[in-house]
């Protein structure tokens, strides 16, 4: 079964880019896979570095992934720094990646604002640690939103990078597998990820600009559907939603230049698990007026259950951190055996 990977920062509130673009495909994912889900609170720190309250918004992260069906009792739920072999081979990939990889990171130039000199390190590293997340599982698949695609393949140039460094102490270690990257044969410890990233809301825009990503750190709650807003303020939410002042097109083409229009059916589409091509089709011709309710009650109806449940989960913080508990110390079996091979290829004595 192939491994899949991903993560979710407990950066504050999850809104619905987060849903469709990562955790919906988290829950589609489980079916014919072996998954790891992780609350990244190490990456958490890198931007920002005291937060209020982040045990809460650990465990709410957790509780919206059970929420939106991810089971953790077949699959790996837990919090990264429950694992520290994630810090560890973050620091190995710190001496395997170069300075010029992680200065070209747009997430870096975009976070890090004008004032370079003055963000963490950490944020420079940012794309590092996520490797080393990934990698440490050796998982192969990666779900996330079209931002990070970027970072995912920096994570490919980090393995094969130590994968050419260490030739030599692979095949000595007897550590390897032959994998062809591209038409070259490569014997390799780390396998190449695959980001998955298709769908038809890909990057979900700001509700208020239809060229922004919708984004937690936006000023504008307008500008984001959260996942623990209630329908009233959805419903309001999507009815000030920016759009201009025609008719939905009857093909996808006719999105072209209509970021806004582009946004609301993607968005449409995906919640309702169809096509752009598909929903144009029903409401082709038809003015914003018709069709934002649709979407309101469409959105509703996916994400009040789940609002509804993460609220629950959260009223029992001991269940929440015991499925924490239970899947770090799963996921550190795992990592302890990757971080022991990768000692062994180094060099390091253990
Ligand atoms: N707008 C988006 N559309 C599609 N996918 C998105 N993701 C984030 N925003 C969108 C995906 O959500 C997953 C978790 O992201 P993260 O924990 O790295 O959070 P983030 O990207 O920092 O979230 P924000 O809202 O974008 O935060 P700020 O405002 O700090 O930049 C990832 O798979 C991501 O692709």
């Amino acid at each position: 079964k192939p491994l899949v990977f991903s993560g979710v920062q407990p950066t504050g509130n999850l809104h619905l880019g987060n849903y469709l673009g990562a955790i919906r495909k988290f829950v589609a994912l489980q079916e014919s896979n072996d998954c790891i889900y992780c609350v990244v609170d190490l990456h958490s720190i890198t931007a920002q570095l005291v937060h209020e309250d982040l045990p809460g918004q650990i465990r709410s992260i957790a509780a919206a992934f059970i929420a939106s069906g991810i089971d953790p009792k077949k699959h790996i739920v837990f919090n990264q720094s429950a694992v520290p072999h994630h810090a560890e081979l973050a620091w190995v990939f710190n001496c395997v990646a170069r300075i010029g990889w992680m200065n070209r990171m747009t997430q870096f130039k975009d976070k890090a604002g004008k004032d370079r000199e003055n963000a963490s390190l950490g944020l420079l590293a940012y794309p590092s640690l996520m490797a080393a997340d990934i990698l440490v599982y050796r998982a192969t698949h990666v779900p996330v939103g079209d931002d990070q695609k970027q970072h995912l393949e920096l994570a490919r140039d980090i393995a094969m990078k130590f994968n050419l460094d260490f030739k030599e102490k692979i095949r000595r270690t007897g550590t390897g597998v032959d994998i062809t990257v591209g038409d070259e044969p490569v014997h390799a410890y780390f396998p190449m990820v695959e980001p998955l990233i298709g769908g038809p809301a890909p990057r979900v825009m700001s509700l208020r600009d239809g060229t922004k990503k919708m984004s937690k750190s936006d000023p504008s709650d307008l500008s984001r559907i959260n996942l623990m807003d209630d329908a009233e303020t959805i419903s309001k939410k999507i009815r000030k939603a920016k759009t201009d002042p025609d008719a939905l097109p009857s093909e996808v083409e006719g999105l072209k230049d209509r970021p806004e229009a582009e946004n609301l059916v993607g968005i449409y589409a995906a919640l309702a698990d169809t096509s752009k091509a598909k929903v144009l089709s029903e409401f082709g011709g038809q003015q914003f007026s018709t069709f934002k309710p649709a979407l309101v009650d469409l959105a509703v109806s996916v994400l009040s259950p789940i609002t509804a449940e993460m609220r629950r989960l959260m009223d029992d913080t001991n269940h929440i951190d015991a499925i924490l508990r239970s899947g770090g110390e799963r996921a550190r079996e795992r990592a302890e055996k990757t971080m022991g091979e990768v000692s062994d290829i180094i060099g390091f004595l253990r």
